[in-house]
């Protein structure tokens, strides 16, 4: 039987890669996000794919999502990002608000209303894309590494609270990946400043990279339970140390 997988914030960057990826590894796929019409032109190219509208920052959207669902194999709670690099000093408390909305809050309310699906799948998994900012701090990270660890310890709970259920809890973090949109919201829609992030760097991730990884993940043996994965490009040996070349 086919198996569903369900995708947040599918409209662009990893979870847009995700959605097309474990559609070619045979899952049925939902993709939701918010931006239907991306979603569309997306489910139009790639018929394992359906599109669903969602905002992860309302109950009332997460809970008309999970209502139009017969079923769920595997949740990627991807939707999230980073806004903004002021230090903690000078954190503006609705830069901070809307990622916890969107990262925290947002996996929390898909976790509560799937993982019900997930246990009732026999074999779910709950894949949580957080970041090496949920490992480590660095200066400029404040709103977004606090966010990314609140991700990062709510998986671990999770799997402690769910052991013996039949569900897989995975945390994949990823590096500097270069996508579409994370760096242009980082630094609100300045595309130079988004740019220098990746510049000389040879060999940024993509998109597609942190897809293998998620399809690897949760293609593993029911019994294989992958508890975190770090990828990073080669070049990035550590959040300080990177490799550039001019
Ligand atoms: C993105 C990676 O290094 O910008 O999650 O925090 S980093």
């Amino acid at each position: 039987m086919t198996r569903t997988a369900v995708v947040t914030g599918a409209s662009s960057g990893i979870g847009e890669a995700t959605a097309r990826r474990l559609a070619a590894e045979g899952f049925d796929v939902v993709a939701a996000a918010r931006r239907r019409d991306r979603l569309d032109k997306l489910a139009a190219e790639v018929p394992a794919i359906r599109p669903a509208t969602l905002d992860v920052t309302s109950d009332e959207s997460v809970a008309e999502f999970a209502a139009s669902l017969d079923g769920c194999d595997v949740l990627v709670n991807n939707a999230g990002g980073a806004i903004g690099l002021e230090p903690v000093a000078e954190g503006l408390v609705d830069d901070w608000r809307r990622m916890y909305e969107v990262n925290v809050l947002g996996s929390l309310r898909m976790t509560r209303a799937l993982l019900p699906k997930l246990i009732e799948s026999g074999d779910g998994v709950l894949l949580m894309i957080t970041s090496v900012a949920g490992l480590v701090s660095y200066e400029g990270g404040g709103g977004y590494c606090a966010a990314k660890h609140a991700q990062t310890s709510m998986v671990e709970t999770l799997r402690l609270e769910l052991c013996g259920e039949p569900v897989r809890i995975t945390e994949i973090a990823p590096g500097m990946v270069y996508t579409e949109e994370f760096s242009l919201t980082r630094f609100r829609g300045d595309a130079e400043q988004a740019e220098r992030v990746y510049e000389g760097v040879p060999g940024p991730l993509s998109a597609d990279d942190v897809a293998d990884a998620v399809a690897w993940c949760v293609t593993r043996p029911w019994n294989v339970n992958i508890d975190r994965l770090v990828i990073r490009p080669r070049a990035q040996a550590a959040q300080h140390k990177v490799h550039r070349v001019s």
